[in-house]
């Protein structure tokens, strides 16, 4: 805990329902969005840790709609895990406001929530067994199950058109035209191999799949592992929760749970799309969404890890283009870098793309 906190957390914990005394709170985690911090509290003489959570508004433009649907999709995971061991550690659980809200919004209009921190689990830059990625798969097919009955009205919209990839492409042609931040000239690669994939962009609008309720952030740090057991105890992350398609989740699972590599990995030799990573993510999966799954839908598995790693590697080049004004950057050429990976490993799964659709018309 010796990074130093960009925000006066001390200033922001009194406004939660939070017993003892406040210890101490320092950055925390390697998400690219919110600005996330683990603060210790002092209660009967053991030290307490929390998740807080300064929510990127000018990402989530309606930070109090977002907060609604999270409340109201942890109310409903806690329903359907009650009575279960270890309830507690399988749902997220806010901490409301002194004021009763699920948030607290500051004088400078930053909102921040706070989370029960989930003990004794870790989440992962990037996998490392088969076992793993059967434990995360297993455990976002479970979360979309547990979804499937949210009750009416449907979740907010917190960012439009999340996954449509063609919008994402037209965004890139833009950044293309515009060359805001003079990088056009140092992305030519990145930009033709983009250009060639574009006519993969509408497949899955086309094909006219079932929407659901979804996480759309599957990334594998974005479920927590239990130390002792390696089950996929904790889906966190919730911002993105909304309608969707159940392969948007799919998808991002086989982007960041087949290669060995990291997202940002600078040496592309490491990535690459490992056979037994996506048995396992496919295994996984099925394990707990077989069961609501349209033939369509399943038959589109392959093609949706394809797909999303190509999407999200335009976003990073998109973003790149644009001067990195939206991931989070902790180097000069982070996004390209990060982009360059996506593309590799979109290879990587072109290669295998025959294979991968054999093996799931096994299972
Ligand atoms: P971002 O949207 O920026 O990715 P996340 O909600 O994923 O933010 O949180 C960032 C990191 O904080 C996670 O990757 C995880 O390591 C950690 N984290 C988040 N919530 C919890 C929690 N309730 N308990 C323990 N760790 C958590
Ligand atoms: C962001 O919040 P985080 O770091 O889990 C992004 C995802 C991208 C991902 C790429 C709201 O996820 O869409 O796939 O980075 N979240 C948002 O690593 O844009
Ligand atoms: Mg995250």
């Amino acid at each position: 805990m010796s990074e130093k906190p960009k925000h006066d957390v001390r200033a922001i914990v009194g406004h939660f329902q939070i017993a003892g005394e406040f210890l101490e709170a320092a950055p925390y985690g390697s998400g690219h969005i919110n600005d996330t911090y683990c603060v210790v509290f002092d209660q009967g003489g053991t030290r307490v840790r929390y998740i807080f959570q300064r929510i990127n508004h000018s990402i989530f433009k309606q930070p109090v709609a977002l907060m609604e649907n999270v409340r109201r999709v942890t109310a409903h995971l806690a329903e359907k895990v009650a009575g279960e061991a270890d309830a507690s550690r399988r749902v997220l659980t806010l901490i409301p406001a002194r004021s009763g809200a699920a948030f607290y919004c500051d004088p400078v209009g930053n909102h921040w929530r706070v989370y029960v921190f989930i003990e004794a689990a870790r989440g992962f830059d990037a996998v490392e067994s088969p076992a793993q990625a059967l434990s995360a798969a297993r455990a976002f097919g479970r979360f979309q199950k547990m979804l499937a009955d949210l009750p009416a009205p449907l979740l907010n919209d917190t960012i439009p058109d999340f996954h449509h990839t063609p919008k994402r492409f037209a965004a890139l042609e833009k950044a293309i035209a515009a060359d805001t931040a003079k990088r056009v000239a140092l992305a030519k690669p990145e930009i033709e191999f983009a250009l060639r994939h574009q006519a993969i962009c509408s497949a899955l609008l086309d094909a006219k799949l079932p929407e659901r309720v979804t996480h759309n952030d599957t990334k594998f740090n974005n479920v927590l592992l239990d130390d002792t057991t390696g089950e996929g105890i904790c889906v966190i992350d919730l911002d993105t929760v909304m309608p969707g398609l159940a392969l948007y989740d799919f998808g991002d699972m086989v982007r960041t749970t087949t290669s060995p590599a990291k997202e940002d990995e600078r040496d592309l030799s490491k990535v690459t799309m490992q056979f037994p990573m996506f048995e396992a993510l496919a295994r996984g999966y099925l394990s707990s969404a077989a069961e609501f799954l349209t033939p369509a839908e399943k038959k589109f598995l392959p093609f949706s890890g394809k797909l999303i790693t190509f999407e999200i590697g335009i976003r990073f080049l998109t973003d790149f283009l644009a001067g990195d004004v939206y991931f989070k950057v902790h180097r000069d050429g982070h996004n390209l870098d990060r982009c360059r990976t996506q593309f590799k490993l979109v290879e990587s799964i072109e290669q295998q793309e025959g294979k991968m659709s054999q093996l799931v018309a096994t299972i």
